[in-house]
């Protein structure tokens, strides 16, 4: 994060849950985002396992929802997939967060992609299909979580170099 005088230049984690991508709002997203006038500086498709889900959603562990949050984000109702991207720019956050609406999609903006686009389950999931950082701290931690540094287009954090050696697959 960079601050001048009046303008902070952030970071923010978005995600297009599986709900979104199931339902094929994609497009409509990330042309809703475009309205914030910030840029993307990283993306990519995740299936995403346990153990992402319950680092990312850690700090809600302990509410009644938390173990169908933790099913409904790994794609168990949906699809086994999220877009996971990275936006920048002035008050990313903040800027990002108005577009997504309320956590609950009955009380969102009815303009708000929640709003417009969220349900709540019968089961009583918040189905809301994006996910937006809340904060500067939690940003940091979860872009770090979702990416790896040479997965953005920039360095927006600080990095060392670490020798690593590990077998990975390749195509044939
Ligand atoms: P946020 O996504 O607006 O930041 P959080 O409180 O961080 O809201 O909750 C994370 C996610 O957990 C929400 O987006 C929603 O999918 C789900 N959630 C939050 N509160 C509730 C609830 O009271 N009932 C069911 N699901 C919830
Ligand atoms: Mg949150």
């Amino acid at each position: 994060m960079v601050e001048n005088d009046d303008v902070t230049i952030e970071q923010t984690l978005v995600l297009i849950k599986p709900d979104g991508l199931v339902k094929s709002l994609t497009g409509n997203i990330i042309d809703k985002l475009s309205e914030s006038e910030l840029v993307i500086v990283g993306a990519k498709v995740v299936s995403v396992d346990r153990e992402l889900a319950e680092t990312h959603y850690r700090d809600l562990k302990g509410q009644k929802f938390f173990d169908e949050l933790i099913e409904y984000i790994m794609g168990t109702y949906h699809t086994k997939r999220v877009l996971a991207m990275v936006y920048e720019g002035e008050n990313a956050i903040k800027r990002v967060r108005h577009i997504t609406g309320d956590t609950n999609p009955e009380s969102a903006n009815p303009t708000s992609l929640r709003g417009k686009y969220g349900r709540i389950t019968t089961s009583g999931v918040f189905e809301n299909v994006v996910h937006a950082s809340s904060c500067p701290e939690d940003a940091k931690r979860e872009i770090q979580l979702w990416f790896k540094p040479h997965e953005l287009t920039k360095v927006i954090y600080d990095t060392r170099e670490e020798e690593v050696t590990k077998r990975e697959t390749v195509w044939k």
